[in-house]
Formats: structure tokens, sequence, C-alpha cells
């Protein structure tokens, strides 16, 4: 794969819930959800512009399947359309909502939280569920200048690629980097989101193409 050289005053790494409850022993582990931290550590480590985001929904969030009676991966219907039911994860201040402790923060300038709307889940760094919602990234990253966004984290499948669609709808250039993010992958929904993704625009790239400019 060619390299993709930075340019630093446009260009911004997003990194998506690399959470405990996203990695192997958290209430909903994304396999092997560990292993992108010392890849996602190492790209931040070449950006001058991080933005990290993190699911923090309240006890009770309407995407827990455990609030309509209901088993873990079953689809409801919500008044925004389909939600696949998740086992609660990711409740705000629990130890299940920390970074994983071996990703470094430091790097990062904004955390966006998001998924904390009791009614609406949100799986986008740009807009809630509802797809209409914005959580006011796109005006931070105009602001700073940003024109192209490197997505990596969890998970490939959600909120990853829900970010990446979206980031291409708002007008930025968008490559997400595969060897730095993993998936859910229910019911074929990996390679549905990387069809998807790559119908909207988004390019793919490894975390060793990625040099500086
Ligand atoms: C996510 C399911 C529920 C994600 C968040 O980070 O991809 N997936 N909440
Ligand atoms: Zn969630």
């Amino acid at each position: 794969m060619p390299a993709v050289p930075l340019s630093p005053a446009a260009d911004a790494l997003l990194v998506i819930d690399v959470q405990v409850d996203f990695c192997p022993g958290g209430a909903l582990a994304v396999p092997e959800g560990d292993r992108v931290v010392p890849l996602c550590n190492r790209l931040m480590a070449q950006f001058s512009t991080v933005v990290l985001t993190q699911d923090w929904h309240p006890a009770g969030h309407a995407s827990f399947a455990s609030v309509h009676g209901r088993q873990p991966f079953e689809m409801i219907e919500l008044d925004y359309g389909p939600q696949v039911l998740w086992p609660d994860h990711c409740v705000q201040a629990t130890a299940g909502a920390a970074f994983h402790p071996a990703l470094d923060t430091a790097p990062a300038q904004l955390i966006v939280r998001k998924g904390m709307r009791r009614q609406v889940d949100s799986y986008s760094a740009f807009f809630e569920n509802d797809r209409r919602t914005p959580t006011g990234l796109a005006g931070w990253l105009r602001d700073k200048g940003i024109r192209r966004v490197f997505l990596c984290g969890l998970a490939t499948d959600y909120c990853v690629n829900y970010s990446g669609q979206d980031a291409r709808a708002l007008g930025f250039e968008a490559v997400l980097v595969e060897d730095a993010c993993r998936a859910v992958d229910l019911g074929g929904s990996l390679t549905d989101a990387l069809a998807t993704l790559q119908a909207a625009g988004v390019t793919f790239a490894r975390t060793a193409d990625i040099t500086a400019a």
C-alpha cells in the first residue's frame, strides 16, 4: 500500500471508544479489542490534532437489552429507527467506561462523550443515532482547519463505521486505519461496514503506511 504522508495542520486522528468495556473481559468485549491500543498510541504520537471519543451512557440507557427485557444483540425499533440491543456497557463513571489503562490519553486535545441521552444511542463521533443531533465535533475540527480525519479504535462496524460515514457526509476526507481497529462482527456487519465506507469514499490504510510529511 502506498505511503500516506501527513499534513500536520489539516489532519486529525479520531480514536474511537478505546474503553475497558469494549476490550476482552469487558461488558461488550470486541474480539482482540485491546490489540488496537499500541497502534493507537503510535498513531497519536504522529498527529498534532487528536480527538478521543468515549461511549458514556446513563444507567438504563435505551440501547441496553436489559431495559427492554430482551436479550443482547436482538434488534428493536426506537423513535429514530432500528437499534441493536447491547449488554449494559460504558455506564458513566464506572470502571468499564474508562479508557483502556494502556491508552496514552495525554496527546488528546478533545474528548467527545456520547450516548448520554437516555433515549438516543450515539455511535458516531459526529451525530447521535437520530443522524441529526450534532455532537459539535464537525465545527470544532473546521475551526481548526482540519480537512482530513484518520479513524482508529472500536468497533470497526459500529462507532468507527458511523463516524467514517458522517465524516464524508460532512465533507472531510477520511482514512480508516484498518489494523488499528477491531470489529464486533454481528451477522456480517464488518463486511457491510467496509463496503459502505468504501462507497462513501473512505480510503483504507495501515498504521505503517502513515508517515510524517
Ligand atoms: C459501540 C455498540 C454500542 C462502539 C458503542 O463503540 O462501536 N458499539 N456502543
Ligand atoms: Zn454504547
